[in-house]
């Protein structure tokens, strides 16, 4: 049975209570520790937690049993690294992209009283990864491989994050900027890895069942699915309701190379492309509303609904063609990828 979101958030008040204590060695004055402690319930709290949830049902299913309270602590404890981790990502790049809300709150940075210590916060929830890595699996045999692990994705993250910021400058729209490669480099790298590879990784590494070669074959599953969850993101940036959403779409107005504006290219006449050179990328509700018009008339709904069904169909495909003998199972995939099959949040 795949573990529940309640069980899951059940274990962050301990995390939290480590962390405090960590800070408070330090004699922390109590001003900053309630500081800290808020940012940390605000900033990793509140969303869907796939990706932890995925860390313990992936270390159920490797083992092929239930977990004792013990190994569902440790897969948790990781499970919330990856939400810290995630947290970090989202406080930061929610400045970066100029995003009013998150989680149907306003954005950490823009809290009264918060602004740019949000920076600084962002550091804080990185940070805790590796104290709680330390607390709780210093003794592990994956220890090493474990910190590795969180700082090669963090790095292969924000590698990401860097080809997205540049290929969406705010002075210069260039449509001819834009493409299917950098696109699908900037999907692998600044969600993919770690949304999907690292929970499986993580335990992977936590059960011993982490050889190279079961360790590639998750990425060879894992890679694609998370550049589906890209695309799906980027789809409901436009097309979903932000009260459903919990977040309102900036990709027009901030001149991403997205999977909805390479699509648009695919298809426009040279009338529509005029329109998109003069709308795209401008911080202006009228010109946003213009795009979005085309992207209607493009019929860009259909191509994702298109799009969505061949790409299940491949990694579907994929997951069957798992061999099961070294120990990887089949089903972790497929628990994977039924949490955001036609996801509409
Ligand atoms: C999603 O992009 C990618 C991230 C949140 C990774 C950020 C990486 C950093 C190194 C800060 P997005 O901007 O489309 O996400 P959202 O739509 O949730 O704002
Ligand atoms: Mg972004
Ligand atoms: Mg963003
Ligand atoms: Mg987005």
């Amino acid at each position: 049975m795949p573990t529940t979101l309640k069980e899951f958030e059940g274990v962050f008040p301990k995390l939290v209570a480590d962390l405090k204590q960590h800070a408070e060695q330090y004699n922390l004055p109590t001003q900053a520790l309630k500081w800290f402690e808020e940012s940390l319930y605000y900033n990793a709290v509140g969303g869907k937690c796939n990706r932890g949830l995925s860390v313990i049902d992936t270390t159920q299913l490797l083992l092929g049993r239930d977990l004792t309270q013990d190994e569902y602590f440790h897969a948790a404890a990781l499970g919330w690294m990856i939400e810290l981790l995630q947290a970090f990502f989202l406080v930061s790049d929610d400045i970066m992209d100029s995003s009013k809300t998150r989680r149907g709150q306003p954005c950490w940075y823009l809290k009264p009283g918060v602004g740019m210590i949000a920076i600084n916060d962002a550091f804080m929830l990185e940070s805790s990864i590796f104290i709680l890595l330390k607390k709780y699996f210093r003794s592990h045999p994956a220890y090493i491989d474990l910190v590795e692990l969180f700082q090669e994705v963090a790095f292969q993250t924000e590698l990401g994050q860097t080809c997205d910021l540049l290929t969406a400058p705010e002075d210069n729209v260039d449509l001819d900027n834009f493409s299917l490669e950098k696109y699908s480099f900037i999907v692998i790298y600044k969600t993919a890895y770690y949304s999907f590879y690292l929970p499986v990784a993580l335990a992977m590494h936590y059960t011993g069942k982490a050889s190279p070669e079961n360790l590639k074959q998750a990425e060879n599953i894992l890679i694609p699915m998370g550049e589906y969850f890209q695309v799906q993101d980027d789809y409901l940036d436009n097309f979903a309701d932000p009260e459903t959403l919990g977040k309102i779409g900036t990709d027009i107005q901030d001149n991403k190379c997205s999977w909805l504006v390479n699509q648009a290219l695919k298809k426009v006449t040279p009338e529509q492309r005029k329109v998109l050179e003069e709308n795209y990328g401008q911080k202006n509700k009228e010109c946003e509303t213009r795009v979005k018009k085309l992207f209607d008339e493009l019929e860009l709904e259909k191509v994702y609904q298109e799009y969505e069904e061949a790409r299940v169909a491949e990694i579907r495909q994929k997951i069957a063609a798992v061999d099961e003998s070294s120990g990887m199972k089949q089903e972790v995939f497929a628990e994977f990828l039924r949490k955001i099959y036609k996801r509409s949040k």
